[in-house]
C-alpha cells in the first residue's frame, strides 16, 4: 500500500517534470530562424485561436538578400487553405484580402508579417490553435524554393513578439468580421 502510494507520487513528480521540460522548447522556438537560397525567415509565430474560430494567421519576418524579387504562397496540414494576406484600411474598416500571386518580396528587401499587415492566412482549420503548441507551415519562394517552418502558438490575442503591447486586437477582430471566404 505504501509502496503503491510512493509510486503514485513518483509518477506525479515525473510528469510535473516533463510538464517543465516541455516549456524549454517552446521558449527556444521564438529564436527560430530558417534559410532557404538568398530567403531568411526570422521569428515565425501564431496566435491560439478560440474553439469556434474557422480561420487563424501566422506571422513571420522574410528577408530577400538575392538579387532579384521573389514570390511567397504556403501550404499546410493545419487547414484547407494557405493563403497570404494583405490589409488595408477601406472606409474606416481593416479589411483583408489575398495578395494576388503571392507576397512580392522585392531584392534587398526585409517584410513583417506581422498582425494587422501582411500575414499567412490558415482558412478553414481543421482543428483551433493551441498556445504552446506549433503549426507546421509550408513557405513556397517562386525562385528560393520552399521551407518547412513551425510557428509556435502565442496567446490568443498576443502582440507581436517585442511589441509593446496587444492593442491592435480590436482592430483584427474587427476586420475577421470583414473576411469572405
Ligand atoms: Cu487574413
Amino acid at each position: 500500500m505504501a509502496n503503491r502510494l510512493r509510486n503514485t507520487v513518483r509518477c506525479s513528480l515525473v510528469t510535473a517534470l516533463a510538464l517543465a521540460a516541455a516549456q524549454i522548447p517552446t521558449d527556444r522556438c521564438w529564436a527560430a530562424d530558417y534559410s532557404v537560397g538568398s530567403i531568411h525567415i526570422t521569428q515565425p509565430w501564431a496566435r491560439a485561436t478560440p474553439k469556434s474560430a474557422t480561420s487563424a494567421a501566422g506571422y513571420m519576418t522574410v528577408t530577400n538578400d538575392g538579387a532579384a524579387a521573389d514570390r511567397l504562397t504556403c501550404s499546410t496540414d493545419a487547414a484547407a487553405q494557405c493563403q497570404i494576406h494583405s490589409m488595408s484600411m477601406e472606409g474606416g474598416v481593416m479589411k483583408m484580402r489575398p495578395a494576388e500571386g503571392g507576397l512580392e518580396i522585392k531584392p534587398g528587401e526585409t517584410v513583417t508579417l506581422k498582425p494587422s499587415g501582411f500575414h499567412v492566412m490558415f482558412v478553414g482549420l481543421k482543428h483551433p490553435l493551441e498556445q504552446g503548441k506549433t503549426v507546421a507551415v509550408t513557405l513556397k519562394f517562386e525562385h528560393a524554393g520552399a521551407v518547412d517552418v513551425e510557428y509556435p502558438i502565442a496567446a490568443i490575442g498576443a502582440p507581436a513578439p517585442g511589441s509593446a503591447s496587444g492593442g491592435d486586437t480590436m482592430m483584427h477582430g474587427g476586420s475577421m468580421m470583414q473576411m469572405k471566404h
